[in-house]
């Protein structure tokens, strides 16, 4: 038992827990924390221009390294702010652990109109979480960060929030801190496993998707085990994408179905492997793409299994331990007779790339120009713009968590942040954020805050003046595009005003000397690359 502040038992909490960084903005309801934070040995405090940036920073953060990324905000505005990145971060799985202050606890639901009052901020919080309470007291703190770890890292992985009023910030009180026991991923049921396997082994054609679940280096072992195994061609989501190396004889690379080979393969399969992937609405075609009629579908939320594909069987499990069951469960039934087609993936693909060579595809050419300087472990945060796109289909992965895409709720501006949140996971790797020009602007601000730490990242604005995405749409549906013109400010000099490290770069070839002259500089960086808004094809 020690005697804390609320504050220090937050801090000491998140220390038990092996929280290393968090991102935020001080206020008045948070003086007791951020006090406590002053003086905290091992955990680094980033100050960020917007809590929109302190929570995307966490969601980059989560989602390079896999552990739970923690922002920080006050009650009211602060805790409003960070509700977009949560959504994002809910949609697309990622655990973001956001504590928030709250007004004092016996104003809270009176409606007195108090300084910062958010009416029913638990309520506001409940859409964009899987775990949301307050605490009470001091006491509770510390049990109540457990419990939010916890949920951030056994099921399936989605946001927390804990409020703490002011007045329990402030107080003293006893509180026990324990130090954090690790959890163990659930296994998948041994039936569940031994059905899933008895289908595979008798499948003549077997074709896996992945998604964002498998996308750790643990998972991805065991997802690429398994498909050798079964000399199964693997197909990722945006956010799988990485789960297998990209240039693995058995990758399909990142969707959509529709392309070539995969489409084939889609429609020749007798058996087709989901894991750690919802089937989400885009990807289907609003759930209208035909899928082989047997489908194993392996995921840890048993809510997703089954809800728009019935699933032959169903395998409810962490994706690491339930295809390492599965693996094991084979062993012993004959090898897949099938002839391997790896010979026929690695043609398909040359002849991809020969013809977007050929065709001038503005999209393979910058993303191969920035492919040949990257590392390969390079980490690349994407916005949700066209350019997203090209990085799917043609800046392939060769690590799992190195391309991080806003994929299901699509949140403008979180490219940069989620880029820096990365960077300071991994210092030693080079990472690139790949935005529109309307979407940089969302959270531009945040070049602040690269500057101010030393943050290297380097930010590519491919520039359309518009809100291409849109204006494209519009077109193919009305003919023309509305209020999606965008006069821009020149993104060179914005940059430079940071303090950052700026070029512009008009040709793939430029782009890839201006991205290698921007990583030596080793300084934040932005390069702005002019592009026409191609029309819809
Ligand atoms: C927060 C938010 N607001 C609006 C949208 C809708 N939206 C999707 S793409 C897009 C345009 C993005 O423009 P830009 O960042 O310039 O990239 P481009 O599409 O031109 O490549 C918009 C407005 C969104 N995804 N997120």
């Amino acid at each position: 038992m020690a005697i804390m502040t609320g504050g220090q038992a937050v801090v000491a909490a998140l220390q038990a827990e092996g929280v290393r960084a968090v991102f935020g903005i001080p206020g008045m309801h948070t003086l007791h924390l951020y006090e406590a934070l002053r003086t905290a040995p091992t955990i680094r405090h980033f100050t960020t221009r917007h809590e929109q940036g302190a929570a995307f920073m966490a969601d980059g953060y989560a989602r390079a390294t896999g552990e739970p990324g923690v922002c920080l905000a006050i009650t009211g505005p602060g805790a409003t702010n960070t509700l977009t990145a949560l959504g994002n971060a809910y949609c697309d799985s990622s655990p973001v652990f956001c504590i928030t202050s709250e007004i004092a606890t016996g104003h809270i639901g009176q409606g007195y109109e108090v300084f910062h009052e958010l009416r029913d901020q638990l309520g506001l919080f409940a859409g964009v979480t899987a775990w949301n309470e307050r605490a009470a007291s001091v006491a509770e703190i510390p049990g109540a960060v457990h419990r939010a770890m916890v949920s951030l890292r056994t099921g399936r992985p989605r946001p927390a929030h804990l409020e703490i009023p002011i007045d329990v910030l402030a107080a003293t009180g006893e509180v026990e801190i324990s130090a954090s026991a690790a959890v163990e991923r659930p296994a998948a049921d041994p039936g569940q496993v031994a059905a899933a396997a008895a289908l595979l082994a008798r499948a003549r054609f077997p074709l896996i998707y992945a998604g964002g679940g498998v996308n750790s280096p643990g998972a991805s072992a065991a997802l690429v085990s398994l498909a050798e195994r079964l000399g199964a061609p693997v197909l990722t989501t945006f956010t799988g994408k990485g789960a297998i190396p990209e240039d693995h004889p058995l990758s399909l690379g990142c969707g959509p179905w529709r392309r070539g080979l995969i489409a084939d393969y889609l429609a020749r399969a007798d058996l087709l492997l989901v894991v750690g992937a919802r089937l989400a609405q885009v990807e289907t075609r609003d759930w209208t793409l035909s899928l082989p009629k047997t489908l194993v579908h392996v995921d840890i939320d048993p809510t997703v299994i089954g809800r728009h594909y019935p699933a032959t069987v169903g395998v409810v499990g962490d994706a690491r331990r339930a295809l390492e069951q599965i693996t094991a469960a084979l062993k012993g039934s004959a090898a897949h007779p099938a002839p391997s087609p790896a010979a026929e993936i690695a043609q398909w693909q040359a002849a991809r790339f020969a013809r977007a060579r050929l065709q001038g595809d503005p999209g393979f050419g910058f993303m191969t120009a920035v492919r040949a300087v990257l590392a390969r472990d390079a980490i690349v945060a994407n916005d949700a713009a066209l350019a997203n796109g090209w990085t799917s289909e043609h800046l392939p992965s060769y690590t799992p968590r190195s391309v991080l895409f806003p994929s299901g709720f699509a949140a403008l501006g979180f490219a940069l942040p989620a880029a820096l949140g990365a960077k300071i996971a991994f210092p030693e790797r080079q990472v690139v954020a790949v935005c529109g020009d309307g979407g940089f602007l969302f959270t531009a601000q945040e070049l602040a805050t690269a500057v101010q730490y030393g943050l290297a990242v380097v930010v590519l604005v491919f520039n359309d003046g518009s809100y291409g995405s849109i204006a494209r749409l519009q077109q193919a549906h009305f003919g023309a595009a509305f209020a999606a013109d965008l006069l821009n400010p020149d993104f060179v000099r914005l940059a430079e005003a940071f303090g950052a490290w700026a070029a512009r770069a008009d040709t793939p070839e430029a782009l890839g000397s201006a991205l290698g002259a921007a990583l030596r500089a080793g300084r934040p960086a932005l390069i702005e690359v002019p592009v026409r808004l191609e029309p819809p094809r």
